[in-house]
């Protein structure tokens, strides 16, 4: 027997078979006012892809990462932006029946580890559940062998160091709710490809900065406190485990590796890396070497703290509220895959990636300080 599910209140009478329809090259977006969801836009709205984006109801703004795409929808048609949120079921069946997408790329979650173990059940719900909430409103909406599917995994599925680098095969171990719940969605988006057939990949994606990364990652918040301690608009930067190493590539480069999953033949899942890992110490130190103040350490463990060398002045301290309850010590990725099959490739380094970033919010905090005077 064929397992068929269930049929099929909203979908278009004279579906076109899979191939057809694949034609159209319309993109549905979760997250799309997220980091990637901004890149991913720019680059499909490249490609010729009609892009829709799904957002949440906010009392502020929050799509200020789109504000240099978007223009009102008469006058560009091919970028239409939704209200939506992956807790709603019935939201996500209807926009995808409206939208009739031949791409989906699910970026919505709850994506801070340090917030997931303080908001746990809510990110097992939008990151876990969410995702099983997607790939069933495909079903409803009787798509799945017209719809392509990408998984925005992490590889906070490694967690514990089991094995270096870390690949496709190398097992999980998540160390947050955070990742628990992007396990779930890992398996159920294999589980839906297995079931049912359908076009479902995972992307296992190492992490991605970039001068429009959310403020409280690491890198934004050091190259962010950088700029503002070289200005004199910020004493000192506050920081939690300076000696987690992580693989940083850039986010466009990621988005890159995203798009190329779904061109595929079939679907299979991929880890994008950079295949080099540093730790946020050094971070630290190449973001103030950008600005000429180099930083001499002082301490141990909660105690320590970054000199600068030419004023004595400590301008790092580690505050032990920002440490986690359980944390990942060491991500490294191996891309072999990916560079295999996708021919894909990260372009920027991890010294040019520090330099954009510092040099970015340099520029937004001489800005501001121009406007107020
Ligand atoms: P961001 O935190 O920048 O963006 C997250 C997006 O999800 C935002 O658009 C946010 O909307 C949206 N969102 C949050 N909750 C909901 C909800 N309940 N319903 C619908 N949308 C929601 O993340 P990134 O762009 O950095 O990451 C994109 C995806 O990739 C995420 O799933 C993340 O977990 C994953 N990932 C990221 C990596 C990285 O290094 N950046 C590495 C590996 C995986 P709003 O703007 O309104 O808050
Ligand atoms: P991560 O990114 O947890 O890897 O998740 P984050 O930048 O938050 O932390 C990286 C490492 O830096 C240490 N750290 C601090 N982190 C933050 N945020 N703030 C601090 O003050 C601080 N001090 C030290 C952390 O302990 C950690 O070890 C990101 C997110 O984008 C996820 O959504 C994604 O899945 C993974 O990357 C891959």
């Amino acid at each position: 027997m064929t397992p068929s599910g269930p049929r099929i209140p909203f979908a278009h009478p004279n579906l076109p078979s899979p191939e057809d329809y694949q034609k159209r090259k319309v993109a549905l977006i979760s997250g799309i006012t997220g980091q990637d969801g901004s890149y991913l836009t720019e680059l499909l709205l490249s490609k010729g892809y009609h892009v829709h984006g799904i957002i949440r109801r906010s009392s502020s703004f929050n799509t200020g990462r789109l504000h240099h795409l978007y223009r009102d929808q008469h006058e560009h048609p091919k970028f239409i932006l939704h209200y939506g949120d992956l807790s709603d079921s019935t939201n996500l069946v209807y926009i995808i029946a409206q939208v009739q997408p031949t791409e989906i790329y699910n970026l919505g979650a709850q994506s801070h580890v340090k917030v997931s173990f303080e908001m746990a059940e809510y990110t097992g719900d939008v990151d876990g559940l969410g995702t099983l909430r997607l790939l069933d409103a495909i079903r409803t909406c009787g798509l799945e062998k017209h719809i392509r599917f990408y998984q925005a995994s992490t590889s906070e599925l490694y967690g514990k160091v089991v094995e270096t680098p870390q690949s496709e095969t190398t097992p999980f171990y998540p160390r947050s709710p955070y990742g628990c719940a992007k396990l779930y969605a890992f398996w159920i988006t294999v589980n839906y490809r297995e079931a049912y057939g359908m076009y479902a990949c995972n992307g296992i994606l190492f992490n991605h900065e970039s001068p429009r990364r959310g403020r409280t990652f690491v890198t934004r918040k050091i190259s962010r406190a950088a700029a503002d301690i070289s200005l004199g608009k910020q004493s000192c930067l506050y920081l939690g485990n300076l000696d987690a190493q992580r693989d940083w590539g850039h986010a466009s480069d990621y988005v890159e590796g995203m798009w190329r999953m779904l061109q595929q033949p079939s679907p299979e899942d991929f880890v994008l890396a950079t295949g080099e890992t540093h730790p946020v110490r050094e971070f630290v130190e190449k973001s103030f070497h950008e600005l000429g103040i180099e930083i001499k350490w002082r301490g141990k463990g909660e105690e320590e703290e970054g000199i600068d060398v030419k004023t004595g002045k400590t301008i790092v301290k580690v505050d032990s509220n920002y440490f986690r309850p359980a944390e990942v010590d060491l991500l490294l990725g191996n891309p072999a895959k990916a560079e295999r099959l996708l021919g894909w490739k990260r372009k920027v380094d991890f010294d040019s990636l520090v330099k954009e970033m510092v040099k970015a919010d340099l520029q937004a905090a001489k800005s501001l300080v121009e406007d107020q005077n």
